[in-house]
């Protein structure tokens, strides 16, 4: 019996459809009502960090916005909303004395997703750590682990019986490599010694909120990881033996320790006198059961030997291949690809996609409020397919969040680089939903069915 096409590819029954956002990339007004600093105000205050100077003092004017934001979500039919705290907003210290008013904020935002049907998946750690602990050495001090666990337990008390699905840390990678390895993200450091210690710090502070939240809270907590796919260039010794190196150092250096209880056997070659041997009592702290992974993916890459990078791994770039305005190779059956991978090794997980999404030059905003961003829409149809090819090998995937409601700061790189499927006027803060948008928010309304829709919208 032949059945409609818009049918056929319908996603599981409660799959939850959303979008994502991070405190410091949206909210803007970052020491209002009695906050700390973070190491991001700080970033970007110190000149030469970023794009042209670009900081998070105004951002989206979330912090005043939130209202009209939910609303938009609302409008476009959202199911659910992925958010960040920012941790100096609720503890200006870092740790001890709680700015309530910090805390009214989020208590407010989640008080109107919940009115509005949008599930909150709130993140504890999207980057922005208090100025005052990165002071008292930040993520390189074991003391870090229970700072967290602290900071968890303020907020799974105040909002735990609201918030129901929780995660730990925002891509422990990105924060080591990009502020501890390389410099180009805040604290802005370049140490090939401390990346080990701060990745291994950051993952017993996520042991230890998971701990904490086992103790106090009631429903789901997870970890959120970046995933990119390593493929190998050739089949030459020299090109598997890099690949291996890159994949274990950005794929498997966090979930083996958090899953499996152990570090994979790359790392010790890849950092040499670097990584340290660690007491064996940190991986019982590390590995805890966890309800769910969210996987962030945005990339493939294409390794080969290279002697000029870190890793003697470096890219190879696709001549036939589709790249996004972040010089992001477009590559959906990358992110099948992953997913099918994690769950022969991590066990068949529930997983969410946190985020996935492309950031492209956009047209200006249009007569009568139209943005047309054809190249995005194709971005989230392929990956989206990729996603229901993916469940239907087997993999347990519970819900999307694209990457990101609204255009926004992309960190180092300022606002230069559009994700948002809602466009943002930086002077006037007015929200215009882009097509992808529109697009989107039919998928969600037939629960994927429209992924078979023709172009355009
Ligand atoms: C993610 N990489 O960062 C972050 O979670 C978001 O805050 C950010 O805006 C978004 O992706 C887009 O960049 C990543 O180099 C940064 O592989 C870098 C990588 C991956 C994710």
């Amino acid at each position: 019996m032949s059945q409609p096409l818009a049918a056929a590819k319908q996603f599981p029954e409660g799959f939850l459809w959303g979008s994502a956002t991070a405190a410091h990339q949206i909210e803007g007004y970052p020491l209002a009502d009695g906050a700390g600093p973070s190491i991001w105000t700080r970033f970007a205050h110190t000149p030469g960090m970023t794009l042209n100077g670009d900081t998070g003092d105004v951002a989206c004017d979330h912090y005043h916005r939130w209202k009209e934001d939910v609303a938009l979500m609302k409008e476009l039919g959202m199911q659910a909303y992925r958010f960040s705290v920012s941790w100096s907003r609720i503890l200006p210290e870092g740790t001890g004395r709680v700015n309530q008013k910090g805390l009214d904020f989020y208590s407010r935002l989640v008080d109107e997703l919940l009115k509005n049907g949008i599930e909150p998946l709130l993140t504890l750690y999207h980057w922005d750590l208090p100025a005052a602990l990165d002071d008292r050495g930040g993520w390189l001090n074991r003391d870090c682990a229970e700072w967290f666990a602290d900071y968890g337990r303020t907020l799974y008390r105040a909002l735990d019986g609201r918030v129901k699905k929780w995660v730990t840390l925002n891509e422990p990678w990105v924060i080591t490599d990009g502020g501890y390895l390389h410099g180009a993200l805040a604290p802005g450091h370049r140490s090939r010694f401390e990346a080990p210690i701060a990745s291994h710090n950051l993952m017993r502070a996520h042991g230890a909120a998971v701990q904490a939240y086992r103790a106090e809270g009631k429903h789901e907590i997870g970890l959120v990881v970046n995933i990119e796919p390593k493929y190998a260039a050739s089949d030459s010794p020299e090109d598997q033996a890099a690949v291996r190196r890159a994949d274990a150092y950005m794929n498997r250096q966090y979930l083996d320790p958090a899953i499996l209880g152990r570090y994979p056997d790359e790392m010790k070659e890849i950092f040499g006198e670097a990584w340290p041997d660690w007491p064996a009592a940190d991986f019982d702290l590390i590995r805890q059961k966890l309800d769910f992974i969210g996987i962030n993916y945005y990339t493939r890459n294409v390794t080969q030997a290279n002697d000029s990078y870190p890793l003697r791994a470096g890219p190879v770039k696709q001549p036939l291949g589709t790249y996004t305005e972040t010089g992001w190779e477009v590559f959906p059956q990358g992110l099948t690809d992953l997913l099918v991978w994690a769950k022969g090794r991590y066990g068949n997980i529930p997983t969410y996609i946190t985020e996935n999404g492309a950031a492209f030059f956009d047209p200006p905003v249009a007569e009568g409020g139209r943005v047309r961003d054809p190249l995005r829409i194709d971005y989230l149809r392929k990956h989206l397919s990729a996603i229901r090819d993916a469940i239907d090998a087997g993999c347990d995937i519970r819900g999307y969040m694209v990457w990101s409601l609204l255009d926004n700061l992309e960190w180092s790189l300022g606002y230069s680089k559009r994700f948002g499927i809602v466009h943002v006027n930086y002077g006037t803060q007015e929200r215009t939903p882009k097509d992808s948008a529109r697009f989107y928010s039919k998928v969600i309304a037939s629960n994927g069915g429209a992924l078979a829709d023709p172009l355009p919208y």
